[in-house]
């Protein structure tokens, strides 16, 4: 009998343990800091408890960076990353597969192969910046720069410019082949948050 108990007792604490483990979800995550990528820029899969909080306390402990959650009348604010507090209109934001949530980061329950960005953003009359994105094209060297709206929105980044190699060169309509390379490729425009960086 007392065996039996024992048992059960073993199987049900196990299975309490393994039940957090499951619920986890893998996530791509990037943050872009005001002047230069602060974690992830290939936007690597990261096991991220539950939200998009969740997934900037999972970067920071990968990535070992600083960031600060202040509790407001909204609820749960990541008023700073890294090294730049929020103030004015400046301060962390952060997309979902490339749109903005009109919610606070604890409120965005994430799924396996979600892509969350958190980035420094200034807000004016028009809103946040666009975020670029960087496509690989069929033709081997060759990368597309798309710029995403709030609304998660693209277009072509005309005038973006492709970084590799030490070496910079200009997309005039957004698109533009860099030929062999060793070493990440990414993107910036003016206005634009920079791109995730790609091989
Ligand atoms: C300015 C502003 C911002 C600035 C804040 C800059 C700063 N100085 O810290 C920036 C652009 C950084 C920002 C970011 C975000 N914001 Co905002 N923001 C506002 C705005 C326009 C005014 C807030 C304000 O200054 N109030 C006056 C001061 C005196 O009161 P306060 O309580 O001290 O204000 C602070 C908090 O509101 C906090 N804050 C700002 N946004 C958010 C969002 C959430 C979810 C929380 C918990 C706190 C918070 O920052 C303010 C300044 O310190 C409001 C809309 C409004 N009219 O209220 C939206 C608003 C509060 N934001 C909103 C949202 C959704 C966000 C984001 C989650 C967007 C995103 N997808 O990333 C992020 C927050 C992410 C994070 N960091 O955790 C929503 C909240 C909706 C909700 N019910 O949860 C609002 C209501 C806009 C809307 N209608 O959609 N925001």
């Amino acid at each position: 009998m007392y065996r039996r108990l024992f048992i059960w007792f073993v199987v049900g604490m196990t299975a309490l343990l393994l039940v957090p483990a499951a619920l986890a979800v893998g996530v791509h995550v990037r943050v872009e800091g005001k002047t230069r990528n602060i974690f992830g820029s290939t936007e690597p899969t990261l096991t991220v408890k539950a939200n998009a909080l969740d997934a900037l306390d999972s970067a920071s402990l990968a990535g070992e960076f600083y960031y600060h959650v202040a509790t407001t009348s909204f609820g749960p604010y990541v008023d700073q990353i890294g090294r730049y507090l929020a103030g004015g209109s400046n301060g962390w934001v952060f997309k979902l597969n490339g749109a903005s949530p009109p919610v606070g980061a604890d409120a965005v329950t994430l799924k396996d192969g979600d892509k969350v960005l958190w980035y420094w953003a200034t807000f004016g009359p028009t809103g946040g910046p666009p975020t670029l994105a960087l496509q690989a094209m069929k033709k081997r060297g060759c990368y597309r720069v798309l710029a995403q709206d709030d609304s998660g929105k693209t277009r072509a980044a005309g005038g973006a410019r492709l970084h590799v190699g030490g070496r910079s060169v200009l997309a005039p309509s957004g698109s533009r082949c860099v030929g062999a390379h060793k070493g990440l490729v990414t993107a910036t425009l003016k206005g634009a948050v920079r791109s995730n960086a790609l091989r």
